[in-house]
């Protein structure tokens, strides 16, 4: 039979999609959602669903043995802007959850874990432009301390216990159906929105603020191949660099502006853009691409391009 899958934090941004993707490729009834509130109707509609708490760890443990759940998807986390202004309640969320799931694999309580690390992990000290898989890892947000701690303890547990656990770096991640939860990458987002809603946006960010990013497709793609995977290609054991697209504020606008040319863009840095400098511009993620073959499809111009296609039909259907 089949292993039964369990995704904390199914409601988010990356949840959402990767719910309805893992229902499609293994089946609803194999795919139980968990999140600490309800999601969008698709994903409540098209499968279980459990009211959860990722720092619940009784609870947890009620719903995987109720379940017989074999894989976890840990995607519950406090994100970098958001994190910023409440650190001890982010690292509570962040590592507990962790820890939770960690241990359970360690009993043998589950098989595999997926739990999702960040460009974050990186530091003012590191190389920003093509980034390597090991390099200096000074991260100064709260988000990045707790998902490169996090990093070290699933290195631990696999190595010491024999924890199957696998990760990946994510960039920012872009795409329409559900909105991002505060990242410091959500403009790229946002922009989109503003785009069609009013042919102008104001970034948060610097216009020259280069970012490693992903549209959600690839994001998607890369969390089902590192999980599918044998154990024996997985040699990383902290998390794996993933790159797909590097572009600033300046050359999202300019290729927005393609579609739409009265569209305007204009800057008003925040808090946002000390974090955004502190990370890197780009990835190298010849790793991923080595051990379990991992390669992008969304340039620039195709999420560009889906993006507002995407944006549009949800503008349209809520009005
Ligand atoms: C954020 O901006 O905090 C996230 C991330 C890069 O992990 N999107």
């Amino acid at each position: 039979m089949a292993e039964k899958i369990l995704i904390i934090g199914a409601c988010g941004q990356i949840g959402t999609e990767l719910t309805l993707k893992l229902r499609e490729i293994h089946g609803n009834d194999q795919v139980v959602a968990s999140d600490i509130r309800e999601g969008v109707d698709e994903l409540m509609q098209s499968g279980p669903f459990e009211i959860l708490n990722a720092t619940d760890e009784v609870h947890i443990r009620q719903i995987i043995e109720t379940y017989n759940i074999k894989v976890v998807y840990l995607m519950a986390a406090m994100l970098s802007a958001t994190a910023e202004k409440a650190p001890k309640k982010a690292w509570d969320l962040n590592m507990n959850s962790l820890f939770h799931i960690l241990d359970m694999a360690k009993e043998g309580l589950i098989d595999k874990i997926f739990w999702p690390s960040s460009i974050a992990v990186f530091g003012p000290t590191t190389p920003k432009d093509n980034t390597p898989q090991i390099t200096a890892m000074e991260p100064t947000t709260v988000y990045g301390i707790s998902k490169q701690t996090g990093e070290r303890w699933c290195e631990y547990y696999n190595k010491k216990f024999g924890v199957d656990v696998r990760s990946i770096r994510y960039p920012g991640i872009i795409s329409y159906k559900t909105l991002p939860g505060g990242g410091t990458t959500d403009y790229a987002i946002e922009i989109f929105h503003e785009a069609l809603k009013q042919n102008a946006y104001t970034s948060f960010l610097d216009k020259d603020a280069a970012l490693p990013m992903m549209y959600m497709d690839d994001a998607i793609k890369a969390t089902v191949e590192i999980m599918q995977a044998p154990a024996e290609a997985i040699k990383v054991r902290s998390s794996y660099n993933l790159a797909a697209i590097s572009f600033t504020p300046e050359i999202l606008a300019a290729n927005i502006s393609k579609h739409l040319p009265d569209f305007k863009i204009s800057y008003d840095p925040d808090f946002r853009q000390a974090i955004a400098a502190s990370w890197p511009s780009s990835i190298d993620d010849s790793s991923a691409r080595q051990d379990w073959g991992w390669d992008h499809e969304f340039d620039l111009d195709k999420m560009t391009e889906t993006m507002l296609k995407g944006v549009g039909q949800t503008t349209e259907q809520t009005h």
